[in-house]
């Protein structure tokens, strides 16, 4: 009864988050934007709801506490982020953030020997400024106080939009958290695959992140009137940015070690039916299983990249945005999810993760670990995104049950500060 019962209270929360939506007709919404707020706010007060202590950062992430009543004990973090791509699924991050919730509502009477925390991080997509995972970044690090003036597209700095959002004289070092107060980080997320429904299986456990790079690459021709320069004279950048994408199209499909390349924003300065376009930008995802093929396939690009600009005569910039190395879920999380699947009559399946995620920056401050929920088709980062309320409540559950197994493992260090081993 329980599993069904959380997951019907998941499939409400998720649909009322996915209310919350700068555009009409679609999911889309920004770090910071006036959706995020709202979705904020909405979070805040489902947090409150289940007891918690709420607090909201000074980079916007809302934060929930369930204390264990003792002094100095230690913090098991669990969340996920609530900001979006444009014309998104619903289940991408909030679920991450449900999930905790109910857990904690679930458990707010029985006592822990650590402090419960569920946050919700407000960019992880890294879409309106030009890192990722800032949320999750800044309790890993003290992050510069340099990051605020970096902009977005419109030219509003973070500075700026934090004001907006209702935050403002940010101080981004003081969030950073010590590993010694942290037990660990657990993240709730849809597969965004296809292999759980391929394996007829509900949940997956983790076992590591790809190495993932995104970078903004600007080419510079020269414009011209599309009628009188003879195509042996030009300088097209557009043309030259084509052909970029399709060297690295050609060498992630030729790669046999799973590198994987996309081209998903592309800008043309100044466009015209009727001109050649003299300066483009475009990005470029870049991912692999391991370092070593990330390395190798962002080398190689560049290299093809360079020739290309040679060839063609016009001049290349690239910027790398952001950059995350190939990261293992820890061991111990690994298995202590296991154990509670197991206690759960859910049969442990383990699997990678291509994408990226708040549990890969949250690695290099505590053992994290992350559960999968199977989702329909595997489709994600698309409005036909969707987990089954089943599917979610079988989720919560083995949040539930993890977070007890853990109490379990450490019931003579109430209070005390320490990583789980
Ligand atoms: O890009 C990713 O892998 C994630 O959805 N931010
Ligand atoms: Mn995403
Ligand atoms: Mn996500």
């Amino acid at each position: 009864m329980m599993a069904s019962s959380l997951g019907v209270r998941a499939a409400v929360m998720i649909d009322a988050l996915a209310r919350c939506s700068d555009d009409a007709g679609r999911l889309n919404r920004p770090y910071l934007s006036p959706a995020h707020k709202q979705a904020a706010d909405l979070v805040g007060q489902w947090m409150a709801e289940a007891g918690l202590e709420v607090m909201v950062n000074d980079l916007a992430t809302v934060c929930g506490r369930l204390s264990c009543g003792c002094p100095g004990a230690s913090s098991l973090l669990i969340g996920s982020h609530i900001d979006s791509v444009v014309d998104a699924g619903r289940y991408d991050g909030p679920l991450g953030v449900i999930a905790g919730i109910l857990a904690a509502d679930a458990l707010a009477a029985e006592r822990l020997p650590f402090d419960l925390e569920i946050l919700a991080f407000g960019d992880e997509e890294g879409l309106r400024f030009p890192d990722a995972t800032i949320g999750s970044l800044a309790l890993t690090r003290p992050l510069p106080q340099s990051l605020l003036e970096t902009s977005d597209q419109s030219g509003l700095s973070m500075h700026e939009a934090l004001a907006a959002f209702g935050i403002s004289e940010p101080k981004l070092a003081p969030l950073a958290r010590r590993p010694e107060d942290v037990l660990g980080f657990i993240e709730v997320h849809i597969e965004q695959g296809p292999v759980l429904e391929q394996e007829d299986r509900p949940l997956g456990i983790v076992t590591s992140f790809a190495a993932a790079g995104r970078f903004t690459i600007t080419v510079e021709g020269r414009s011209g009137h599309a009628g009188t320069v003879p195509m042996a004279l030009r300088h097209d950048a557009f043309s030259a940015a084509a052909e970029m994408a399709l060297a690295a199209e050609r060498l992630a499909r030729a790669s046999a070690a799973g590198l994987v390349a996309t081209v998903g924003h592309i800008s043309i300065a100044s466009p015209a039916a009727n001109s050649i376009p003299g300066w483009v930008r475009f990005t470029l995802d870049l991912r692999a299983p391991d370092d070593a093929t990330y390395v190798a396939g962002r080398l190689a690009m560049e290299t093809a990249f360079a020739q290309l600009a040679h060839d063609r005569g016009v001049s290349l910039n690239i910027v790398t945005d952001y950059e995350a190395s190939a990261t293992p879920c820890s061991a111990e999380m690994q298995n202590t999810l296991a154990a509670a699947l197991s206690s759960l009559g859910i049969e442990p399946f383990r699997l990678p993760s291509g994408a990226g995620h708040d549990a890969q920056t949250m690695a290099d401050l505590a053992h994290v670990g992350m559960l999968f929920v199977r989702c329909r088709g595997g489709v994600s980062h698309h409005p036909d995104e969707y987990a089954s309320p089943k599917d979610m409540g079988l989720a919560v559950v083995a949040l539930i049950e993890t977070i007890r197994q853990l109490a379990r493992g450490m019931p003579d260090r109430r209070g005390k500060r320490g990583r789980i081993v």
